[in-house]
């Protein structure tokens, strides 16, 4: 049995060009996701993904508060970014990415669907006070070791990544195939450095083919 899973963490049109939470060059993270997916496959590794999903009065929305967005303040008592409205359920900016090789995935982890929290990693709500059912399906599976990538790095792939250190999983990361939001320029190379000091092994996904 494997004991390895591909993480692809919301990997959906809000994130991709013409999103409304766009992030730059978004979609070029689909190419190293569907080759990776190819090379999991090939393993019998597990292909897992996240996606944000938002009910449409979700309180990490500025709209929500009358703020603009990007700026910051509380929501429930914890620290919040307030985002432009994305990923509300059941809508084409919350599909996940045309593109990439959905029917490989084998089971995709929903989060952020509670209004009064935001929800950045795919393990566990902001505050730790809710798990989503990733950590329990990896266990059932005897999967010790994650390969993530997605978007984006500064906010879901980084407390991904740093959720599943703490859970003690072996964490690699493919930096190609990520890409932040950056509202300040440095935040993805900060986010990337943050993984690593924590545990993470990074790689591009060349790296990572000739080592694998
Ligand atoms: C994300 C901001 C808000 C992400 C989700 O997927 O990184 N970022 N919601
Ligand atoms: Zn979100």
């Amino acid at each position: 049995m494997t004991q390895r899973a591909l993480l692809l963490v919301d990997i959906q049109n809000d994130f991709c060009a013409g999103g409304a939470l766009a992030v730059a060059e978004g979609d070029s993270t689909v190419d190293i996701a569907n080759a990776l997916i190819e090379w999991c496959k090939s393993r019998g590794d597990a292909v897992l993904a996240s996606q944000d999903w938002h009910p449409a009065n979700h309180g990490s929305f500025a709209s929500q508060h009358g703020v603009a967005p990007f700026s910051t303040g509380k929501l429930d008592g914890l620290a919040q970014t307030f985002w432009p409205d994305h990923c509300v359920q059941n809508s084409d900016g919350a599909a996940l990415h045309p593109l990439l090789n959905q029917q490989a995935i084998d089971e995709v982890f929903r989060k952020g669907e509670d209004p009064n929290i935001d929800s950045y990693s795919a393990f566990f709500d902001n505050d730790h006070r809710k798990a989503t059912a990733l950590h329990g399906w990896l266990q059932q599976h005897g999967i010790r070791e994650l390969i993530v990538l997605g978007l984006a790095t500064d906010y879901c792939v980084k407390f991904s990544v740093l959720d599943a250190l703490k859970l003690g999983y072996v964490v690699s990361v493919i930096t190609d195939g990520c890409r932040g939001v950056n509202i300040q320029p440095q935040d993805s190379t900060q986010a990337f450095m943050e993984m690593a000091v924590e545990g993470a092994t990074l790689y591009t996904l060349a790296d990572w083919q000739e080592t694998h």
